[in-house]
């Protein structure tokens, strides 16, 4: 019994003494690791998953190109946008903050800033069950404002076609709340400092090649009529209230 005892004592001994020199060492590391995962999951920006399958925009937006985009494309820019903010002051500012001193940063950052944030409003502006035209408020104000829904099909598509090499057609909403279509060259947007226009978007048309050409190949035109059949007019003007 009284070698049991002894045993257990012992046992116990080296149970205590072997976890204190686990555990000092461990804690610190354990507690520094915690720290930096902590920051890292506040600080990375995540791809957000799409509203739908990929195939789910056919006929207009083919699966493939889906699967690229979003999964290739905006992944990157997701990958990248963390790697150029990571350890800064702006690893844990909403992007909306960073754009409205964009002209102050790197160009990393506005590439992939914008990247992340206009892909972001593209997959939600798009929906299998969209096309046709919005309804109630923002109806009423786009046509106040272009004469007709007609013209401003006209005015965005063109400012789409016209936008040379890649960047992205917007209607936006301004500080008065009035609606304005416009373009921006590469991944600004209109929220940027840097840009000639600016104000909310609202909605967005991406008119870089890799949005458009395994099925278009350089027939722009021809997307940006067809993207009118996939645009989601419930979070359009969802979004047109929360700007105003
Ligand atoms: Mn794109």
């Amino acid at each position: 019994m009284k070698q049991i005892n002894t045993i257990r004592t012992v046992s116990l001994l080296i149970v205590v003494i072997a976890l204190s020199a686990w555990q000092l060492p461990i804690k610190e590391t354990a507690n520094n690791k915690k720290g930096d995962i902590a920051m890292t999951q506040q600080e990375k920006h995540v791809l957000p998953d799409l509203p739908y399958a990929h195939d789910a925009l056919e006929p207009y937006i083919d699966k493939r190109t889906m699967e690229i985009h979003h999964g290739k494309h905006h992944q990157a820019y997701v990958n990248n946008l963390n790697n150029a903010i990571e350890g800064t002051e702006l690893a844990n500012m909403p992007l909306e903050e960073i754009f409205k001193n964009m002209s102050q940063y790197s160009a990393a950052v506005r590439n992939n800033g914008g990247g992340h944030w206009n892909h972001d409003l593209f997959w939600k502006i798009m929906s299998p069950d969209g096309g046709g035209k919005p309804s109630g408020e923002l109806l009423a104000a786009i046509e106040s404002r272009f004469s007709s829904f007609e013209n401003f099909q006209e005015e965005f598509n063109r400012a789409g076609a016209t936008r040379f090499g890649s960047g992205w057609a917007w209607l936006i909403v301004d500080d008065q709340g009035e609606l304005h279509v416009t373009s921006t060259p590469n991944q600004d947007n209109p929220l940027m400092d840097v840009a000639d226009v600016q104000g909310h978007p609202i909605l967005g048309v991406d008119v870089w090649e890799h949005a458009y050409y395994l099925k278009y190949q350089n027939r722009r035109p021809e997307y940006l009529d067809n993207f009118w059949e996939v645009i989601n007019w419930d979070e359009v003007s969802r979004r047109y209230q929360d700007a105003r």
